[in-house]
């Protein structure tokens, strides 16, 4: 990790009359950005001894209003240092509300028990080189130590809760995933859909130019039905791999109404990684079964064939039941998850909805999205902005705009990976991913021949320590 990454920086002021701008008393989001600016100053002044300057915002979310007489706790961290730029995540809370009621005094205020969170924004700041004074102790940020409440003297006094961490990670690297054929969509709906091996390994190399590092695979009978059978499954493997260097991860999920046996098969190629549903819903018509003791199982045998499991949670009960495998010792860090939104009768595609089933998961796990039909769009753009990983493809929309198909997956990637970088995501070659995803890297090319003879074997693919 470079110097400086990480360094945090919290001012906290009050927001007062001369700050209200419009109706209502309510504050100008310049305000907001204004307070940020002095964060990157105090930000840069610990960093390089210089105040420096703010170059440009890569994006901006106001997410709840601010008015005269509201307290506002505005944080920036250091997520990046090149050679004279400093990029920095921002996050504004506001941590005391003035009231603002019929029959209430005009200074009534509360203070809140849960910060409420009212701007995000990622920017650049740059300090020219002459200017670093630099070789130099980065200085941490100034907090005062939280105070032992247990010393305190009754009655002891409500402290208000320390900024929470942001979202934003310190880091922009974003995995990029192809769902290419899925075990739902027909031919009869987009003429583009895979089902060969080869169509599918052709499929794959396209996504991957495209930019994505994992293919989430399904495989198909010669007449288009869906499938679980190892030996289809093996056969698209191997032509993927012969192909391209992408992350394959296997369904376990299958199509509604197969069972445990069937659904589990292509864990039998010992796949590099491989999908853990994470709890039974409604799907369209049908009903995904995945009972606790399936669910238990299908850990296990993932487990068994070294695969790295993704955590696919439809609900948000099923980010509770993963996190119960975790504490029996079921599955392992680091955790993967994928929030898939909008199944009809799964969870909706809203952002409350993502915002919180983030809120859930624990620090250090990395999460997605997958998001069906015409949300895979706005869902997946909305998770990129929030430091999340994104999944697109044929399995879960066919539409590229409305009423035009999409030509294949790759389309669709190439369109996520062209917004991801608009917003300063760095899109990661396969390599990177298996790193991010504690996968074990690639054996040398030079080995590749044995290891694929091994992976029909069932060969280890979770990264050791
Ligand atoms: N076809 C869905 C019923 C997975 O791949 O793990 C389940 C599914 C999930 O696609
Ligand atoms: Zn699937």
């Amino acid at each position: 990790m470079s110097t400086g990454v990480g360094l945090t920086v919290t001012l906290r002021v009050r927001m007062g009359a001369h700050d209200a701008h419009y109706a209502g008393e309510l504050c100008d989001g310049a305000r907001i950005l204004a307070l940020f600016g002095d964060v990157a100053t105090e930000l840069l002044i610990r960093l390089d001894g210089d105040e420096g300057l703010f170059r440009a915002y890569e994006a901006v979310e106001f997410l709840a209003p601010v008015r005269a007489g509201d307290f506002i706790e505005a944080t920036g961290v250091v997520t990046k240092v090149g050679a004279t730029s400093r990029t920095m995540a921002f996050e504004a809370r506001k941590v005391v509300a003035s009231v603002r009621e019929a029959g209430v005094a005009a200074s009534a205020a509360d203070a809140l028990a849960e910060p409420v969170i009212v701007c995000r924004a990622l920017g650049t700041c740059v300090v020219p080189k002459e200017l670093q004074r630099r070789p130099r102790l980065v200085l941490p940020a100034l907090s005062a130590p939280p105070p032992d409440h247990a010393q305190l003297p009754e009655p002891r006094p409500i402290i208000t809760p320390p900024p929470r961490i942001l979202v934003t990670p310190p880091q922009s690297a974003l995995i990029l995933t192809a769902a290419i054929v899925g075990a739902e969509t027909t031919r009869a709906q987009t003429p583009h859909l895979p089902i060969t091996a080869r169509e599918l390994a052709e499929e794959a190399a396209r996504c991957r130019d495209a930019g994505a590092s994992v293919i989430h695979l399904h495989v198909r009978n010669p007449d288009g039905s869906p499938s679980q059978s190892r030996a289809l499954f093996a056969e698209a493997i191997a032509a993927i791999n012969e192909k391209t260097d992408v992350i394959v991860q296997t369904s376990t999920g299958g199509a509604v109404g197969m069972g445990a046996d069937e659904r589990a098969q292509p864990l039998l190629c010992g796949p590099e990684m491989a999908t853990l549903n994470c709890g039974t819903i409604n799907f369209g018509d049908g009903i995904f079964d995945n009972t606790r003791p399936l669910i238990r199982d299908m850990a296990a045998r993932i487990r068994a064939a070294g695969s790295v499991a993704e955590l696919e949670c439809y609900e948000v009960g099923h980010i509770h039941e993963a996190l119960s495998l975790v504490a029996e010792g079921l599955l392992a860090d680091p955790l993967h998850f994928q929030f898939v939104l909008g199944v009809p009768g799964g969870i909706a595609a809203r952002e409350d909805v993502l915002r919180f089933m983030i809120s859930q998961i624990p620090q250090g796990a990395t999460w997605g999205v997958a998001a069906v039909g015409r949300h895979q769009r706005p869902m997946t753009e909305l998770a990129m902005q929030l430091g999340g990983h994104a999944r697109v493809g044929l399995e879960d929309n066919i539409y590229l705009d409305k009423g035009v198909l999409a030509e294949g997956s790759a389309p669709l990637v190439a369109r996520a990976a062209a917004f991801a970088r608009s917003i300063g995501r760095e899109v990661v070659e396969p390599e990177r991913a298996r790193q991010l995803l504690g996968i074990r890297p690639r054996v040398p090319a030079a080995q590749a021949g044995a290891a694929q003879a091994g992976a029909a074997g069932g060969g280890s693919a979770r990264a050791q320590g």
